[in-house]
């Protein structure tokens, strides 16, 4: 491998990262680690990925700070002081502004640079990256380090440029304060960004209408300032706890395992377990018996637990009605985690309109238009999702052998071996890619098994003096078909949910990420490393000069 000495031209990379999120930053990391000369292309203007954009009120982590934390540094995690069980998103950004001080990060990192395209180049084995102000740069390595939920999809909603007050998407909140004091405010949507924003946005505005299409599951996070001996607690048991995450947990995040399914208790014990877990609060509510995710049966019994907790707690029943999620297996859709998000519909100044019965007719320039009924708004809040796991690659124009197009490729879904490369497409690494666990897990545990799969593999290349590298097409297959037989063993597939592409209109849809789990995953690769890199099709220095001679 070329090692950055080995460059003479200011825009010869061994490798271009795209993203400056927590995948781009580790990565850079290592790159750096393994002497190679890498460059980071960072559309935003600073570091933090997704947590950079969705800034909206209420943005917090759905998995615990302690455990949504790196764990490559054991001085980092000894050292910062989260301050809460769920770190807010300001929080969240400071951790990976200090991540980027601490270890210098930024002198290797473009900010507010798009990559427009990526085109592979046979005859010497490098990638043309192009950028949005039309400069190119050349590299022997791509990885893609996009993030699985940083691309904000705008709804196709008639009328909306008619509308005449302030616009904001959850997943784009602008950097300046916004202050809802005395407005009237709409919020379409409510999947967790809404969850999270519709409580701290009822406090400001004079009148808030939530305007549900489905009703989404949520449980309490009970969210609290972490005590010095909780923290100490984890920072004596980090070694434990990281280990733990990544090889026994499917999600990634340690917790109380079940050891039995939902009808091997009693009636009452269930109710007591479902209740402990409530009361307990956040993700791991779905981890109280063993089969929740595989049996409808057992499903059920934590779907109506949770619906009667709604009708307990909100007090208009037409409105606990609405909010009873009826159409999807709990979990099947990732489940929300609130702070008094449906409390908040006992408000005098939040109502609830279900936009199933009456779609969106419009928005004009006062409101939003459904069943004839005019909605008058001043600001209107899109908490409408992602274009996720495949959006932010899409947006780029990668063009691999024979100048395929990725997104051609893709076109009925797209297709990876293990989620990290895509054949035809050679020294292209995807981080967290569909294939992958990725958005099943702990997102952090899942960067950091890629970033360092993926630096084991450059690092094996140059011993090797290798020079290409990528997905056989037979492998592909046979993983893109167990990742889908995986989840048609699941209750997941009985969704319309964003895990299959079901939130964009026109997206095929394949259920994208991996089911597995982090450590079956997680041998998997390392099996696969193991063995030669078994299913990835590898060229050496010498046959390639003598391609590039011909
Ligand atoms: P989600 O979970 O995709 O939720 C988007 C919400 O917006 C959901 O309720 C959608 O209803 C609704 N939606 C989307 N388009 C429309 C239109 N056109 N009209 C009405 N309602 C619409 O995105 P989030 O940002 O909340 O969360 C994404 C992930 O981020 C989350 O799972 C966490 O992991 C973090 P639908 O369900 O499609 O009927």
């Amino acid at each position: 491998m070329a090692a950055s000495q080995s460059h003479s031209a200011s825009d010869a990379y061994d490798v271009v990262v795209v993203g400056a999120g927590f995948a781009g930053m580790y990565m850079l990391h290592r790159l750096r680690g393994l002497g190679l000369k890498a460059r980071v292309y960072e559309q935003g203007g600073d570091v933090g990925g997704t947590w950079y954009w969705n800034r909206y009120p209420g943005a917090r982590c759905d998995v615990e700070s302690m455990q949504y934390s790196y764990s490559w540094s054991d001085e980092l995690q000894q050292e910062w002081d989260w301050s809460e069980r769920y770190a807010p998103q300001p929080e969240i950004l400071r951790y990976a502004g200090h991540v980027a001080d601490r270890f210098d990060l930024r002198k290797d990192i473009q900010f507010d640079t798009r990559v427009a395209s990526a085109v592979f180049d046979e005859r010497d084995n490098r990638w043309t990256v192009t950028l949005g102000d039309g400069a190119d740069v050349r590299a022997r390595f791509v990885i893609l380090a996009t993030g699985c939920l940083s691309n904000a999809k705008m709804p196709d909603l008639p009328g909306l440029s008619d509308f005449a007050g302030q616009i904001y998407h959850t997943g784009h909140w602008p950097h300046d304060a916004v202050d809802f004091t005395g407005l009237k405010v709409g919020v379409v949507g409510t999947g967790s960004s809404a969850i999270q924003s519709i409580p701290v946005i009822a406090e400001q505005a004079s009148q808030l209408t939530v305007f549900q299409r489905t009703a989404n599951f949520s449980v309490p996070a009970r969210n609290a300032a972490l005590t010095p001996d909780e923290r100490q607690s984890f920072r004596d048991n980090y070694p434990e706890i990281r280990r733990k995450a990544r090889e026994e947990m499917k999600n990634g995040i340690v917790q109380e395992l079940p050891d039995k399914g939902a009808h091997d208790d009693s009636d009452d014990a269930r109710r007591d377990k479902y209740h402990a877990r409530w009361t307990r609060g956040g993700l791991t509510f779905m981890g109280a018996y063993n089969n929740l995710s595989l049996d409808k049966a057992a499903n059920d019994t934590a779907a109506d637990f949770i619906r009667e907790r709604i009708a307990e707690i909100v007090a208009d029943p037409e409105t606990a009605k609405l909010l009873q999620p009826d159409d999807h297996p709990v979990g099947s859709k990732r489940i929300c985690v609130d702070t008094d998000y449906y409390a908040a519909f006992n408000r005098d100044n939040v109502r609830l309109v279900n936009l199933r019965a009456n779609p969106i007719e419009t928005i004009t320039a006062t409101g939003l238009r459904s069943g004839g009924v005019d909605y008058p708004l001043d600001a209107l809040v899109l908490a409408t999702g992602f274009d996720a796991m495949t959006g932010s690659v899409a947006k780029i124009d990668i063009r691999g052998r024979d100048g395929t197009a990725l997104n051609a490729k893709w076109s009925a879904g797209p297709r990876t071996y293990l989620g990290l490369m895509s054949a035809g497409f050679p020294n292209l690494f995807l981080i967290t890619g569909p294939g992958s666990p990725s958005v099943l897990s702990n997102m952090i545990v899942a960067i950091e098994q890629h970033v360092d799969w993926i630096s084991d593999c450059l690092a094996a290349m140059r011993d090797r003096g290798l020079e290409t590298m990528e997905a056989d097409v037979a492998a592909e297959d046979d993983w893109v078909a167990h990742v889908n037989e995986v989840a048609q063993g699941t209750l997941y597939p009985q969704a319309n949910s964003w895990y299959m592409g079901a939130n964009v209109p026109g997206k095929p849809r394949i259920f994208m990420p991996y089911i597995g789990g982090i450590p079956v995953y997680g041998q998997k690769i390392k099996d696969v490393a193991a063995n030669g890199y078994e299913g990835f099709v590898m060229t050496g220095a010498a046959t390639e000069k003598k391609r590039a001679a011909m």
